[in-house]
């Protein structure tokens, strides 16, 4: 039992999911360790690679710069499934679940590749739902950020500053430099947090890339950045999980009739039951 006195009741936490989720709900975010091992890792770095070498070459490297999209991997499970495993992650999902609900979507996976003394487009300061400068009294977009390699001060690790997915204004430079944290994690640690909480990816000053993948779950609400479903033409529709994941469960009928007939469909079933 802590030491304390005018307190009348405490926070229990016994158990680990507890703790992720008292981490969650009142600092921003929590921290799993070793969630995917190595020889896993060093596979998903160099499809990292091939993929981005992909993407670069569709759009060129000249004009993925304009647009502030330079070693950013978009929908990487979109070009190599293996990546599919990380949107699926069960220790993920019991963390993700037990805040969002049971209906949730991918919003994204990105793979940010922060180089060795390159400035990254990430590292300036954001909500990964970007634009939203107000609070919400529950989350309804968490993120799961997958380090591929060592997450550290000179590797250009992330930086987060706790709490602030409580902040409706953007804090002073001060108060920022003061109680912003750059969490030491290693690859294969994955960090999860309200997608509400402001982070930036740090700088690369030493001699080796540093890989992380993102993911945003989001509540059916708000859109994905990329549509998924269209994306996928099907592909993967007759995986329940996946159905739900991906967007296909909650995509917007394009008529009154559809949106009916779905409507009609929904109540034969439930009648049924
Ligand atoms: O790569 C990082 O450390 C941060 C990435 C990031 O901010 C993002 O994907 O939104």
């Amino acid at each position: 039992m802590v030491k304390q006195y005018g307190i009348s009741s405490i926070e229990s936490s016994e158990a680990a999911l507890d703790r992720h989720l008292e981490n969650i709900r009142l600092r921003g975010y929590t921290i799993l360790t070793d969630v995917i091992p190595s020889e896993v890792i060093e596979k998903f770095k160099k499809s990292l690679e091939e993929v981005y070498v992909n993407q670069e070459r569709e759009f060129g490297k000249i004009e993925l710069g304009e647009i502030s999209e330079l070693d950013i991997v978009r929908a990487p499970f979109a070009y190599d499934e293996s990546f599919l495993s990380l949107i699926t992650e069960p220790k993920i999902h019991q963390i993700i679940r037990a805040i969002l609900g049971e209906n949730y979507v991918l919003q994204l996976q990105n793979s940010i590749i922060n180089r060795a003394n390159v400035e990254h487009h990430q590292a300036s300061w954001h909500r990964d739902i970007p634009y939203q400068e107000y609070t919400l009294s529950r989350p309804i977009s968490m993120n799961a950020f997958y380090c591929l390699s060592p997450f550290t001060k000179e590797t250009g690790g992330t930086i987060f500053l706790p709490y602030s997915h409580k902040f409706e204004k953007f804090p002073s430079l001060g108060f920022l430099e003061e109680n912003q944290i750059q969490p030491e994690l290693n690859s294969g640690d994955v960090i999860i947090f309200d997608s509400w909480l402001y982070h930036k990816a740090g700088n690369n000053s030493s001699k080796l890339d540093r890989y992380g993948i993102n993911h945003v779950f989001t509540s059916p609400i708000l859109a994905q950045q990329i549509n998924l479903p269209r994306l996928l033409k099907g592909k993967y529709s007759e995986n329940e999980q996946l159905y739900e994941l991906l967007g296909y469960k909650y995509e917007r009928p394009d008529s009154v009739l559809e949106y009916r007939k779905e409507r009609l469909q929904r109540v034969k079933q439930r009648n049924e039951k």
